[in-house]
C-alpha cells in the first residue's frame, strides 16, 4: 500500500508511550493516535470541543487540520485512512456530530477504520434540569451514542477521567481489528481532567492470531476443491485491503497460475500489469474477455468480494452454485464448508503452500484476449468529447498516481484507466455519496505526500461538497480535479430520468479564484475542447502550490456505454414488482 500504512508498521516503531508525563483525557488520546500512526486528525470547532482541541493541538506530533463542515470533515478522514491505514475526526455535539455519521456510515460500508470523536454535555447537567444547546431541547443526551452504536464497531461516552483509558483503548482496537470506524464522545469538562498514563500501544494494535486448527482444516478441505476442479478462476473484492491480503492475494494467484479478474470496487487491490490479470468482471459490462473467464470456469474463488445489486449489474452478474469458494476476512465458505476465526492472509498463504497448477483459464484467457485501440485524438478546437478527456487522463496515470473516482459516470470513466504497477484506485462504491471525493481526495493527498492526485467527478456530485476544495487550497495540496460538467445527474438521467436529474449550472472553474481569496495558488480552468484540454492539463502540472480544477464541458448525453447498460440493468432491478407475501 502506501507509505507508512498501519497494519505494516512494526509494533516497536509505533512510540513508546513516555510514563513520566502527567496525561489528560485529551493528550491520552492524542497520544493513542499518534501511536498508531496518525500524523494528522481532521476537526471542526465547536463549544463542546474546544478544550478537548487543546489538549489534542499539545501532541506536537500530530497536525489538527480543519475542515469547512463535518461531513466533509468525516469524509476528509475517510480518505485519509484509505492511504493511510486509519484516521480521526473531531466534531462537536449533534450539529457536528450528526452530519458526520454520514461520512461514518460510509467508512462502515467501506471497511476503513476512522476514530470520531465527539465534545459532549458537561458532566453536571447529565441528570440535571438543565436544557442544553446542540440538543434536541429535552433532558436525555443519550440519542447520539444510541445512533452511533448502530453505525460503527464500538461506541463510548466518557464521563469520567478514571474510565477514559480503558474505553478510549476498547474503541481504538475494535476499530482497527475490525476495519471499522468506532465513536468517542468525552464530556466538555472531560478533556482536560487528569488520568493515566497510556500503557504498550501493542495493547491496542496486536491482533488475535487465526485458529491454527481451523486454518488447518480449511486449507486441507480448500486445496481438496480445488484439485477436483479443472478452470479456477480468482474474483478479488474490495475486502481484501481491509483484510491486509493483497500480497497474500498475489502469491495465492501465482501459486495457482490461473486468471485473475477483478471487481470494479478492488480496482488495483490486484496488480493490472500482472501477467495473470484479466481485467475487471462487472458482468455485462466487463473488461473484453473477463466476463467469458468468469462465466467459462468451473470454481471462482471469492477474495474479500461484496456482491450488491450495483456491483451486480441489477442481480445479473452473481457468481452462484457449487464452484464457489468465499473467502472473507475472517471466514471461508465453500460446498458444505464453513470456517470461521481464521485470516484471509494466513488461508491464502497456507493455500498457496498446498495448491496444484491450474493454469486453464490462463491459456482460454490467452486466446481470446483482445487489446485496446490505441485511441484517435480528437482535432484540437473540435468540440470536448468523454472519450477525449479520457484519452487525455491516460498518460498521467504514473506509478505514484491515485486515482479517485466520484459515483457517477466518473466510476466507469476511471474503471477504462490501466494502471501501471503502483498506481492505485480509490470508489466509494458501497456506500455510495455523491460529493465523497472531494473532501476524500483533500483527506487521502494528506495522507499519503508526494502521491499524484486525480480525481474524476461529476458536476451534480462536486455540488455538495465544493468547499472542500479551499482547504486543499488553504493547505497547498496539489490535486488535479476533473470536474466533468454534463450539465446533471447523468448517471440518474440512465436509471431513471426526469426533471429532478436538472441542475442549476455553476461557474465551477471560476469558483476556484473565490477560493482563492487573494491569497491561494488554485487554478480554475475550463476546457470545451480537446486543445483547451491538453493546455489545462499543462497548468495542472506545473501547479505545485495548490489544487487545480478543470471544468470539462460536454454535452448532456455524452457518457459511457457502460453506464448505459448499467443503468438499464439497475433500473429493471429497481423497478421489480413486490413479490406476493
Ligand atoms: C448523498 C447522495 N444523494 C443522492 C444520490 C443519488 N445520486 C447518485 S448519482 C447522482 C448524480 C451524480 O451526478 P454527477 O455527479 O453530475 O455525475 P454524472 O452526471 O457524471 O453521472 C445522484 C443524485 C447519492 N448517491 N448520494
Ligand atoms: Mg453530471
Amino acid at each position: 500500500m502506501l507509505d507508512t500504512p498501519i497494519h505494516s508498521i512494526p509494533n516497536k516503531l509505533r512510540g513508546a508511550a513516555a510514563n513520566t508525563k502527567a496525561y489528560t483525557v485529551g493528550s491520552y488520546l492524542a497520544e493513542r493516535l499518534f501511536q498508531i500512526g496518525l500524523k494528522h486528525h481532521f476537526a471542526v470547532a465547536g463549544d463542546y470541543n474546544l478544550a478537548l482541541l487543546d489538549q489534542l493541538l499539545s501532541n506536537k506530533s500530530m497536525e489538527q487540520v480543519y475542515c469547512s463542515n463535518e461531513l466533509n470533515c468525516g469524509f476528509s478522514a475517510e480518505g485519509y485512512a484509505r492511504a493511510h491505514g486509519a484516521a480521526a475526526a473531531v466534531v462537536t455535539f449533534s450539529v457536528g456530530a450528526i452530519s458526520a455519521f454520514n461520512a461514518i456510515g460510509g467508512a462502515y460500508a467501506e471497511n476503513l477504520p476512522v476514530i470520531l470523536i465527539s465534545g459532549a454535555p458537561n458532566t453536571n447537567d447529565l441528570g440535571s434540569e438543565h436544557l442544553l444547546h446542540h440538543t434536541l431541547g429535552t433532558h436525555d443526551f443519550s440519542y447520539q451514542l444510541e445512533i452511533a452504536k448502530k453505525i460503527t464497531c464500538a461506541a463510548v461516552s466518557i464521563t469520567s477521567a478514571s474510565d477514559a483509558p480503558a474505553l478510549i483503548d476498547h474503541a481504538i482496537r475494535t476499530a482497527l481489528l475490525e476495519k471499522k470506524p468506532a465513536y468517542i464522545e468525552i464530556a466538555c469538562n472531560i478533556s482536560s481532567a487528569l488520568c493515566a498514563a497510556p500503557g504498550p500501544i501493542s495493547a491496542v494494535v496486536t491482533e488475535n492470531p487465526s485458529d491454527q486448527q481451523t486454518l488447518d482444516a480449511a486449507v486441507e478441505a480448500a486445496a481438496a476443491f480445488l484439485r477436483g476442479k479443472q478452470k479456477p478462476v480468482i474474483l478479488i473484492g474490495s475486502k481484501l485491503r481491509a483484510a491486509g491480503a493483497e500480497k497474500a492475494a498475489i502469491d495465492f494467484a501465482e501459486a495457482v497460475g490461473c486468471s485473475v479478474t477483478v471487481m470494479a470496487a478492488a480496482k488495483s487491490f490486484f496488480p493490472e500489469d500482472h501477467p495473470q490479470f484479466t481485467g475487471i468482471y462487472w458482468g455485462e459490462i466487463s473488461a473484453p474477455g473477463a466476463r467469458e473467464i468468469v462465466d467459462w470456469s468451473d470454481a471462482v474463488v471469492c477474495l474479500g468480494t461484496i456482491f450488491n445489486d450495483y456491483s451486480t449489474i441489477g442481480w445479473t452478474a452473481v457468481p452462484s452454485g457449487a464452484g464457489v469458494l468465499t473467502a472473507d476476512t475472517n471466514r471461508v465458505r465453500f460446498d458444505g464448508h464453513d470456517f470461521s476465526r481464521i485470516h484471509l492472509r494466513d488461508f491464502l498463504a497456507a493455500l498457496a503452500r498446498k495448491v496444484e497448477k491450474r493454469g486453464a483459464t490462463m491459456i482460454e484467457y490467452e486466446r481470446i484476449r483482445s487489446e485496446r485501440r490505441p485511441e484517435k485524438p480528437a482535432a484540437r478546437d473540435a468540440k470536448l468529447v468523454r472519450a477525449e478527456i479520457v484519452r487525455q487522463i491516460r498518460p498521467l496515470v504514473t506509478p505514484d498516481t491515485t486515482i479517485i473516482a466520484e459515483t457517477g459516470d466518473s466510476w466507469f470513466n476511471g474503471v477504462q484507466l490501466s494502471l501501471p504497477r503502483g498506481a492505485r484506485f480509490e470508489v466509494e462504491m458501497q456506500w455510495g455519496h455523491i460529493g465523497w471525493s472531494v473532501p476524500a481526495t483533500f483527506g487521502y493527498a494528506l495522507g499519503a505526500p508526494g502521491r499524484r492526485i486525480i480525481s474524476l467527478i461529476g458536476d451534480g456530485s462536486f455540488q455538495l461538497t465544493a468547499q472542500e476544495v479551499a482547504q486543499m487550497i488553504r493547505l497547498k495540496v496539489p490535486a488535479i480535479i476533473f470536474l466533468i460538467n454534463n450539465h446533471g445527474y447523468t448517471i440518474e438521467v440512465e436509471i431513471h430520468d426526469g426533471p429532478y436529474n436538472n441542475i442549476k449550472n455553476w461557474d465551477y472553474a471560476g469558483l476556484i479564484k473565490a477560493f482563492n481569496a487573494g491569497d491561494g495558488h488554485g487554478r480554475g480552468l475550463r476546457a470545451t475542447t480537446g486543445g483547451e484540454l491538453a493546455e489545462a492539463i499543462k497548468v495542472a502540472l506545473a501547479n505545485t502550490q495548490g489544487p487545480t480544477l478543470i471544468e470539462c464541458v460536454i454535452d448532456r448525453d455524452d457518457c459511457t456505454a457502460e453506464l448505459l447498460t448499467w443503468g438499464r440493468r439497475v433500473s429493471t432491478a429497481n423497478g421489480r414488482a413486490p413479490s406476493p407475501r
